[in-house]
């Protein structure tokens, strides 16, 4: 059969715009594995169950970097001094709290010493690719712009799906011009899954993500291994949220969508400036209920702190909401707060929801050390 030759874009078009994860009623602005690493000479690939299989590449002054076709640019990999402050962390064991009815959370305060959170807030800021997504949906039968009201980004695939591996040194790999590195196949069948914006009547036909899924980098990967090591849980998505300033928050939701599963485990990590984490306890479903309520509803402040981590479990998603609220006036200008959550999405749908409200189809950003902010960035010319 006669192959035809593809560019990048016609396998990683533009995903296509469901339902917000978070939404923002004030403004409208919105607003919600064990890895293996095969060494090779001179470059390696990793090989992560179904999250990662970033190919990496050194550039000339040897600094290594996890590359995809689905990357906008390279990302490069943590030294190794701050890879093994990682992986040896937590040294010590989290504080449950589950005081209130359907409340279960493992606080560990910190996760990562303050020196190590610091130096990875730094790296993550300057190294990732971010967005500011906008979306429209129906509210009260009108239709609403929303602006998400921080930056943005995600890494990761669902469990029905993984990155291909090809590489000579890993078994069972094909090279050459049937080459799939990278691209994303079933996790049953092994066979591709188109993806990226679906327009030909031929395309249409096949079930595939609107999404264009991105391998979690090195630089990231070693934070979900050592989350797993220490929560016992299993993660497939990394999303993260940059907050500029106290102006950027997230309202309140809980992250209870059905391709999660019934009692999702979300491990949240905090770098940077401390802000507050607002949880309250969700409205009973039913009058009656309320009615027959003696007690008001439970709430609860967590003000995390640089390398926290709160893993949040059992019915906490399915009974409780959580937010990180504005702060204005002396503590607006706090130096900005990375925050990184680890989840397991179950089903395709997640990998479409996450990738559309977290990188949606709007300009990459990048952060600027001479302007200390986020600018588009733009590919060098050829
Ligand atoms: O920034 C935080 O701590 C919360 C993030 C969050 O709730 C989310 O991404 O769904």
């Amino acid at each position: 059969m006669a192959s035809k030759k593809r560019t990048i874009d016609t396998y990683f078009g533009i995903p296509g715009a469901k339902k917000p994860r978070d939404f923002d009623t004030s403004v409208l602005h919105e607003e919600s594995t064990v890895s293996k690493t095969i060494k090779t000479a001179g470059s390696h690939i990793t090989n992560t169950d179904n999250t990662a299989n970033p190919i990496t590449a050194k550039n000339s002054e040897n600094a290594v970097y996890s590359t995809h076709a689905s990357y906008p640019f390279p990302i490069p990999h943590l030294s190794d001094a701050l890879e093994a402050a990682i992986l040896g962390s937590p040294t010590r064991a989290g504080r449950v709290i589950a005081n209130q009815t359907g409340l279960d959370l493992l606080y560990f305060e910190p996760y990562i010493s303050r020196n190590t959170a610091r130096q990875l807030f730094e790296f993550l800021r300057s190294e990732l690719p971010f967005y500011r997504v906008e979306y429209d949906i129906m509210r009260g039968g009108a239709k609403a712009h929303v602006r998400t009201p921080r930056w943005t980004t995600v890494f990761g695939l669902d469990e029905t799906a993984r990155f291909e591996i090809n590489h000579p040194s890993v078994p069972g790999s094909i090279s050459g011009p049937q080459s799939l590195e990278g691209k994303v196949v079933d996790i049953l069948t092994g066979r591709p899954i188109l993806v990226g914006i679906h327009n030909t009547p031929d395309q249409r036909t096949q079930t595939g993500y609107k999404a264009i899924p991105r391998p979690v980098p090195y630089c990231l990967d070693a934070l979900r291994r050592s989350t797993e090591a220490a929560t016992g849980c299993q993660f497939n998505f990394c999303l993260v949220n940059y907050y500029a300033s106290g102006e950027d928050s997230i309202s309140f939701h809980s992250d209870d969508e059905r391709f999660l599963g019934q009692c999702p485990a979300i491990a949240s990590f905090s770098l940077g400036a401390r802000r507050d984490f607002l949880m309250k306890q969700k409205s009973p479903k039913s009058e009656l209920e309320e009615l027959n309520s003696s007690t008001s509803k439970g709430s609860l402040k967590l003000p995390l702190g640089n390398g926290d981590m709160v893993l949040m479990r059992g019915r906490t998603q399915a009974t409780w909401q959580h937010s990180i609220p504005k702060r204005s006036g002396k503590n607006e200008w706090d130096g900005g707060r990375i925050n990184i959550t680890f989840r397991r999405a179950l089903v395709r749908g997640g990998t479409d929801n996450y990738y559309q409200y977290n990188v949606g189809s709007g300009p990459v950003y990048k952060w600027s050390a001479a302007g200390q902010e986020m600018k588009p960035w733009t590919q060098a010319p050829n």
